[in-house]
């Protein structure tokens, strides 16, 4: 996977940005803000696969939610800037433990288990169930969540059970499209103001959507950007949730 490009991109050639709607994206100040942030050290702190394994929250969490296989681990790893921080993988559902990284000492980025993956054993889904549903609702300094979609598919229904949970639990979430580079340009424009419409009605969703590539690295310092004001430290950090 390329490295991710260092300034402000386009998602798809000309017109289409990679924030929708283009009203939303970031200046040149908070782009830089977000570069500084996520060049800081990453580490691996924790991986959880039990509900008392979590670790005593801390820092300020961003959770990394989405159908197995949508790129979770690879936006991560794209964000920080490492090709292997998080692992990557044909194989759906190979993440299937909470992964915690600290960002910096500012920002704990939290890597979970995909959903959604239908070969899955229903025991197995049970337990995932159980996991991150005690995770999202019960961590005091989780901040936001980001549910990815592919950019190919769009939202399907276990991406719905998703946001009406967060939507029922009031947890500020923002949904990214992901594997943009997949997809061209006419297409991507059809599926941002699609997904920009059916989120319009859903309460704890951030009225905006994020096109990237961690691929091409397309939309990553947006991403970036619009993530800083999260971590400690930050002079807009919101208080509580
Ligand atoms: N073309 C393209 N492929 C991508 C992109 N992001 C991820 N992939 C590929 O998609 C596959 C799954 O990526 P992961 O990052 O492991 O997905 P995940 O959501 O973490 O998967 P689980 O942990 O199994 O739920 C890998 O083969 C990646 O190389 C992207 O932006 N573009
Ligand atoms: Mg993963």
């Amino acid at each position: 996977m390329a490295d991710p490009a260092p300034g402000p991109s386009q998602a798809a050639g000309k017109g289409l940005g990679p924030v929708y709607p283009p009203a939303l994206a970031p200046d040149a100040t908070q782009i830089e803000e977000g570069r500084k942030l996520f060049a800081g050290n990453c580490d691996f702190r924790a991986g959880a696969a039990r509900v008392d394994a979590l670790p005593p929250p801390g820092l300020p969490e961003l959770a990394f939610a989405g159908r197995s296989n949508v790129g979770k681990s690879s936006l991560l790893n794209a964000l920080t800037g490492r090709k292997a921080l998080a692992r990557v993988s044909n194989t759906p559902g190979r993440t299937q433990q909470i992964n915690f990284f600290d960002l910096a000492g500012r920002l704990m980025l939290v890597d979970l288990p995909g959903y959604g993956y239908a070969a899955a054993q229903k025991r197995a889904v049970a337990k995932w169930t159980k996991l991150i549903e005690h995770y999202l609702k019960g961590r005091a300094g989780l901040r936001r969540v980001l549910v990815l979609i592919d950019a190919r598919h769009g939202v399907k229904p276990a991406d719905r059970r998703v946001l009406t949970f967060l939507d029922e639990a009031a947890l500020s979430y923002a949904v990214v499209l992901t594997k943009c580079d997949q997809v061209d340009e006419d297409a991507l424009a059809r599926m941002a103001a699609d997904t920009f419409a059916a989120l319009a009605r859903r309460a704890a969703a951030y009225p905006g959507l994020y096109l990237t590539s961690a691929r091409s690295g397309s939309g990553i310092a947006e991403l970036r950007a619009a993530l800083t004001s999260l971590a400690a430290g930050s002079g807009s950090a919101p208080r509580g949730r």
